[in-house]
């Protein structure tokens, strides 16, 4: 808990695997996100990375941003490719042609590629058991096509495909929930996370990388963009989202529920709602019943954490 909202710079390594100079919005959380998970993950690993913002910002030729072995994936196959790679370490090393170097496989996209198109090779790949890790960076929504609704876009936002107007209040379903999805496969480890919370967002990563078989962290990315805040918000509003209890921090290993920070008591949701301009149409009723779901919702992961 002590470690959880200080900054302190020298705490954190100063190599900086993602490095600046890439082409993403200012203030992109997602940004901040992969550059702290790349800072926690061990050097000899081979990244694959979805179709997205953060690969479209990072890899535009002939400049790359990653300072590690990176491939870029299909939107749809991001978890089957890590899979082959992980196999084909190990496939290497039991025939003698590379040595086994302990090179650790890490799949990362955003939450269009993960909770909908590639959600069906992501539960192939954590059902085989497959050593990797998996990171899918939720900014709600298709941000690096112009903010189309996915099935991560929470309850009442207005993006393009789900625009808020006289006859609808914007995206019409609750939020897929992913990390759910992925504990339901049985794998070791399983955990939300984000950029707000640097600290437990790098040490879930570390331990996730390191955790033999598959495990999925699942990390709140603001998008000022997309979210039509205020680029300087960014981790005000990461922060907010934890404090309100509308993305609640956890960890599941080996199927134990484990709470990351014990909150008192939540913020009401307004106060992280009306920092955003895709909620700004919604009715009081509705913040109501958003207000409701939240907190039924952060009692069940409570609950299970007990
Ligand atoms: C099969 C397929 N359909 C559509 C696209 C177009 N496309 C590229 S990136 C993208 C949106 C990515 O959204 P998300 O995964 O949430 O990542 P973000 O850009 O928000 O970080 C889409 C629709 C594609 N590349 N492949
Ligand atoms: S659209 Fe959003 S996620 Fe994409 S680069 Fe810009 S701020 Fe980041």
């Amino acid at each position: 808990m002590q470690n959880y909202n200080v900054y302190a710079s020298r705490l954190v390594p100063k190599r900086e695997p993602f490095a600046p100079g890439h082409r993403a919005c200012i203030g992109c959380g997602e940004a901040l996100a992969v550059r702290l998970a790349c800072k926690a993950l061990p050097q000899n690993v081979i990244i694959a990375n979805a179709t997205g913002c953060m690969e479209v910002v990072s890899s535009q030729f002939p400049m790359t941003a990653w300072r590690m072995p990176w491939i870029h994936t299909l939107f749809e196959n991001t978890a089957a490719v890590a899979s082959g790679v992980e196999s084909a370490l190990k496939a290497m090393a039991r025939k003698g042609k590379r040595p086994d170097t302990g090179t650790k496989v890490v799949a990362m996209a955003g939450d269009g590629g993960t909770s909908d198109i590639g959600i069906q090779a992501l539960s192939g790949a954590l059902e085989r058991g497959h050593d990797f890790l998996y990171i899918c960076f939720d900014n709600e929504a298709y941000m690096n096509t112009g903010i189309q609704r996915s099935s991560a876009t929470p309850f009442g936002a207005s993006t393009t495909t789900s625009p808020a107007g006289k006859m609808s209040i914007g995206q019409k379903t609750w939020k897929k929930n992913v990390p759910a999805i992925a504990a339901a496969h049985d794998i070791p480890y399983v955990a939300t996370a984000s950029h707000s919370y640097p600290f437990d967002l790098m040490a879930k990563v570390a331990k996730g990388v390191a955790m033999p078989g598959p495990a999925y962290i699942h990390i709140n990315s603001v998008c000022p963009t997309g979210w039509r805040s205020a680029p300087d918000l960014s981790v005000r509003l990461g922060r907010l989202a934890v404090q309100t209890g509308v993305f609640p921090l956890y960890e599941i290993e080996n199927g134990k529920y484990k709470l990351s920070m014990e909150l008192p008591e939540l913020k009401p949701v307004q106060d992280y709602l009306k920092l955003q301009g895709r909620f700004r149409h919604l009715s009081e009723d509705t913040i109501r019943e958003i207000q409701q779901r939240v907190v039924e919702e952060y009692e069940k992961i409570k609950e299970k954490a007990q």
